[in-house]
């Protein structure tokens, strides 16, 4: 780990499946060609033509592609181009992603709320519990005749949502859709995974075991007494860099509104499907779900436009957002799912527009790609050929994107948001759906591209993941990272990534400020970099769904 000077030629860090293609990025004007040689004998195994160099304007540098796809054999290769130092080492082999899919998994547990972590799961990043969260105060803006403010409830558990301490229901909306995709689209990779969580071993997966630890508290945020659901569970102001144990401010719900019902409603619909197969171990609880889910359903048709609006004495994440047609599509296709009501497929078809790239904030396309997964499901041919349809030409428009980019990725400039590297990554996960629907290569190709990026492939030349590359994020905004008193950050955890609207540059100016305003480069390994450098619950999720995914579905 640890990032050092940036190498001119680009890889990802992880290395490559053998039937996959692989690409490099060369920063160069002169040279033409390249040649793969082998660590240990040095033998060239392979030489090529470099691409015509290109511009990239999210990084203001020309650079040309270098094709390794003819290198199949397992192995430890270099890549030389002349006039520049050799490449670092790169792997070919079969396997190369599943220690990643399990660490980004893994990367859940290590953001368990309101418990401890022990030694045998969590190595010398162990903790002591903080924010038990079993008492709660209701915050003005959540009162209601049952629930006054100042009246306190129970909502333990979930996952902290990033490096800040808070949990928030909109942002486990899209972060749970994604992980039950994971394992709903590659059960084989899941099912006997270990992946060392204390429910390790028992009958069910470690990704549901994992997910259930959020959902379980999701549930707790839904009020009994009218099906609404709370929008996050928060102290008043962000804790100080200190562990959780250390962090003792007031904990507050606060206010109901229409995403968090939409969100909870998909994610239980979704949830009350996929845990029915282990009902045993979770007696009860789909039904539970399914119920949860159509209060929460109906109290968002009663409250059909109610945006979260910040109180004045709250200062934590806001995930405000003020369009809902994408939620309620998105919902409204969970539970066409779960309970084959006619009324729900209207639902959708009222509400849903073409799919995009989804967000924390435009969830759409979860619901398209749920209905995709499941289209057997679907009344007749023609909802059918709309579905893949509508996921086909997502795909084809991000796998054209990409096949003329610079840098063979679909990431235009506007793409670098806050988030920047997930932003790849479920640009990714749209590739893979579009590859599930109708096995175009150039759709894996395009995915596997996007994973480069992330894992190295880059103009700053890093993997994004802690603890998983030669060059890696060392100061990431992450509350326990920063406070255990241990260089390594915690592993398995994808930082936010470039994003050139600096929010917290102010913050940064004391640690040198960021090295670039360009999109692709504005990013700083320090953890004054909330907003280039933090971790995140949604963030995380892309990267288990398309490392295992990459992992499964490239052939042997
Ligand atoms: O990911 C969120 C991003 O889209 C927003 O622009 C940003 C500012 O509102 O907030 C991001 O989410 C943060 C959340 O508000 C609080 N926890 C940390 C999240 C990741 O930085």
């Amino acid at each position: 780990g640890g990032a050092s000077a940036t190498p001119a030629i680009r890889l990802n860090q992880l290395g490559f499946l053998p039937a996959a293609g692989k690409l490099a990025v060369v920063e160069t004007v002169e040279a033409r060609s390249f040649e793969v040689v082998r660590e240990g004998d040095a033998a060239v195994v392979l030489r090529g033509d470099l691409a015509e160099p290109a511009d990239w304007a999210p990084a203001g540098r020309r650079v040309a592609i270098a094709d390794l796809g003819g290198l199949s054999e397992a192995g430890r290769y270099r890549l030389r181009v002349e006039g520049l130092p050799l490449s670092d080492p790169f792997a070919v082999g079969h396997g190369v992603y599943s220690d990643l899919a399990a660490a980004a998994l893994k990367g859940f547990y290590f953001n368990r709320a309101g418990t401890a972590l022990q030694a045998m799961h969590a190595g010398p990043y162990a903790r002591a519990a903080g924010h038990p969260d079993t008492e709660v105060e209701v915050h003005a803006s959540a009162a209601s005749t049952t629930r006054p403010a100042g009246s306190v409830i129970s909502a333990p558990g979930g996952w902290y949502d990033a490096g800040d301490y808070n949990k928030y229901v909109v942002n486990s909306g899209i972060t749970m859709s994604t992980l039950l995709a994971a394992w709903e689209d590659f059960p084989g990779f899941f099912r006997e995974r270990d992946i060392g969580i204390p429910e390790s071993g028992d009958a069910v997966p470690d990704l549901l075991d994992e997910a259930w630890w959020n959902l379980r508290w999701m549930l707790a945020m839904q009020d009994p007494a009218d099906g609404g659901v709370y929008h996050k569970l928060t102290n008043l102001r962000f804790d100080g860099a200190v562990m959780p144990e250390a962090a003792r401010e007031r904990r507050y719900v606060v206010q109901k509104g229409t995403a968090a019902a939409l969100d909870f409603a998909a994610v239980m619909a979704q949830a009350a499907r996929v845990y029915a197969e282990f009902e045993p171990r979770f007696p009860g609880v789909p039904a539970r779900m399914r119920a949860a889910a159509e209060r929460a359903w109906a109290w968002a048709q009663a409250h059909p436009d109610v945006p979260y609006r910040q109180p004045d004495d709250v200062a934590t994440g806001a995930y405000g957002d003020d369009g809902f047609d994408d939620e309620f599509a998105w919902a409204a296709a969970e539970l066409f799912l779960l309970t084959g009501e006619a009324a729900y497929l209207r639902a959708f078809e009222r509400h849903a527009v073409e799919p995009d790239v989804p967000s924390w904030a435009q969830v759409g396309a979860l619901g398209w790609s749920s209905l995709a997964r499941h289209r057997d499901r679907l009344p007749d041919e023609a909802i059918r050929g709309r579905v893949a349809a509508a996921i086909d030409a997502l795909a084809q428009r991000l796998a054209s994107r990409s096949r003329e980019d610079a840098w063979r990725i679909a990431m235009a400039p506007e793409d670098f948001v806050w988030g920047s590297s997930a932003q790849a990554l479920n640009q990714a996960m749209m590739l893979v759906q579009g590859y599930r629907l109708n096995a175009r290569r150039d759709y894996l190709d395009a995915a596997q591209s996007q994973l480069d990026y992330v894992l190295g492939r880059n103009p700053l030349g890093v993997s994004f993941v802690t603890g998983h590359g030669a060059r890696t994020p060392m100061r990431i905004h992450h509350r326990p990272s920063q406070a255990d008193g241990i260089a390594e950050p915690v592993p398995g955890l994808l930082s936010g990534g470039p994003n050139p609207r600096q929010q917290d540059r102010d913050d940064c100016a004391a640690a040198g400020g960021y090295p670039s305003k360009l999109p692709a480069l504005s990013w700083i390994d320090h953890d004054c970099s909330y907003a280039s450098n933090e971790i995140a619950i949604n963030w995380n999720a892309p990267l288990v769904y398309v490392s295992a995914a990459i992992q499964s579905l490239t052939p042997a």
